[in-house]
């Protein structure tokens, strides 16, 4: 071979060594409990990044939301996996997956989930936990909350319609079933009776019968055999495992702006999808906890109705979308895309206190002629709105204003070193981490497992 195709020869060997040693150096620091959060409207990547990490971790654990979630991934061979309730970290063989109490359980759904993997090789028996403190969520809360959404005609929430409000409604109101009711068939009619006599007193549309009632418990006299090996303790499992110096990572769900205290009520999903929900949903002490990674897309999608000031509704907007593929993993619906909004994005570190960031999609947005970062809004008269506000009315009549940064041309799905990306995505990345005071340390360039920089 001539000395230039071995020059390049080495400088490839280079380059993939530099890459490696950028991924281990950042996995190896991972704190013994770390958490993976959405800072937006979801939809941000956190899968794919818990999937990769889950190599380094022995516990993958969702603290809240259920079935409503959709987590892709992509593994190594290319082959998708849409993820609802089981966790992301189910693909790697050596992870035991742990559903926590703050999450509600469609015991129909879930078996399905675990059907579709096994006939796809991944097995899940002796791998899945389920918290016997979980709330059961049942088909009357799927009916339920479609009902609601007619109910509130154009101002719709616009949920999945899994059921999940209905099922944490009950949850609070404190007559929701639990996993460990499960154990008690002979009281569980006599509770869900309950809950189906009250849904068909509420909606004219609520079909209930004793038959109903009947073929329900018989469903879940099966489900409860099923489920006998899933279920545990799963606080004490979680705690005894950190007692044991393994390492849990917790997948979130959702995001913040979606989040009951801190989202964009009532435009939001019914859990904490945010860092509190890490302590309540799984009973792991704040000050065990230890790196937060906040998931941002390069730019903001949201799905479902509720304000999103930074939103694009012409060309650009749609272009997102296509080059994106920004459309909802459960439900199929188109996402509605717009630029990044660092006022949001700021409200949304304040609260969780990430340790770092993780980029996605930054690919995206290769062929733009400029991007732009929503940085602060005001009134419609011009007075500066300080933190992101409450008041509904006030953020659909937001302005925003931008900072406008130079786009770049070059596709950058291949880029798996830092320095090799072009200069003005570097200068994108930089802004965003000066701008929330945080450093981003994964950037995400495809949808793939090995499709990211470690920064
Ligand atoms: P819900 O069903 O009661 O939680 O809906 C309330 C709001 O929360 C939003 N929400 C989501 N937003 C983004 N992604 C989610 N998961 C799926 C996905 C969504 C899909 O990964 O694409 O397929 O449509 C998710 N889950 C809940 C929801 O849109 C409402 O705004
Ligand atoms: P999640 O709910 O946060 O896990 O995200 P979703 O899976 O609902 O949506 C994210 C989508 O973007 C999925 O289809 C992923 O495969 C894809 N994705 C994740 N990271 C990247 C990336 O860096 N670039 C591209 N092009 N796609 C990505
Ligand atoms: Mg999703």
């Amino acid at each position: 071979r001539s000395r230039r195709a071995l020059r390049a020869v080495a400088s490839v060997a280079t380059a993939a060594e530099e890459s490696a040693a950028a991924a281990q150096g950042r996995l190896e620091s991972l704190s013994q409990v770390a958490g993976v959060l959405g800072t937006q409207w979801g939809d941000e990547g956190k899968g794919k990044l818990v999937d990769i990490l889950a190599q380094r971790f022995d516990v993958v654990a969702r603290c809240q939301g259920g079935a409503n979630a959709g987590h892709t991934i992509y593994n190594s061979e290319g082959k998708k996996f849409s993820l609802h309730l089981v966790p992301s970290g189910i693909l790697n063989e050596n992870t035991q997956c742990v559903i926590g109490n703050g999450a509600v359980v469609h015991l129909p759904g879930f078996f399905k989930e675990i059907d579709g993997l096994e006939s796809n090789g991944i097995s899940c028996k002796g791998r899945i936990l389920v918290s016997d403190r979980a709330h059961l969520l049942f088909d009357l809360h799927q009916t339920v909350d479609g009902l609601r959404e007619v109910e509130l005609g154009n101002s719709l929430i616009g949920t999945t319609k899994r059921g999940i409000g209905p099922c944490y409604s009950n949850k609070v109101i404190r007559n929701g079933l639990r996993v460990s009711d499960l154990r008690h068939m002979d009281t569980f009619g006599a509770k869900l009776n309950t809950l189906l006599r009250d849904a068909a007193l509420r909606f004219q549309g609520f079909e209930y019968s004793s038959k109903t009632l009947k073929d329900e418990v018989e469903k879940y006299e099966k489900f409860a055999e099923r489920l006998g090996p899933y279920i545990a303790d799963t606080v004490h499992f979680v705690n005894q495992s950190i007692l044991q110096k393994k390492k849990i990572l917790v997948e979130g769900g959702q995001a913040t702006m979606l989040d009951i205290d801190f989202g964009t009520y009532p435009f939001v999903t019914s859990s904490s999808p945010s860092a509190g929900g890490i302590c309540t949903g799984l009973g792991i002490a704040p000050r065990i906890i230890g790196d937060l990674i906040g998931v941002v897309k390069a730019y903001t999608t949201r799905v479902g109705s509720g304000p999103f000031p930074t939103e694009l509704l012409g060309k650009t907007g749609d272009l997102l979308r296509a080059s994106g593929m920004e459309f909802g993993t459960t439900t199929g619906r188109p996402r509605r895309c717009g630029w990044l909004d660092i006022v949001a994005l700021k409200y949304c570190c304040q609260i969780n206190g990430f340790s770092s960031l993780n980029l996605t999609k930054l690919d995206v947005l290769t062929g733009l002629k400029e991007v732009k970062l929503g940085t602060s809004y005001c009134t419609e008269d011009g007075k500066a709105i300080e933190s992101f506000p409450a008041d509904l009315d006030l953020l659909e009549k937001i302005k925003v204003k931008y900072e406008v940064l130079p786009g770049w041309e070059d596709d950058i799905s291949s880029v798996r070193n830092y320095g090799d990306l072009p200069e003005t995505a570097r200068l994108y990345v930089e802004r965003i981490e000066e701008l929330l005071g945080i450093p981003v340390h994964y950037i995400g360039v495809g949808p793939g497992r090995d499709a990211l920089i470690y920064k």
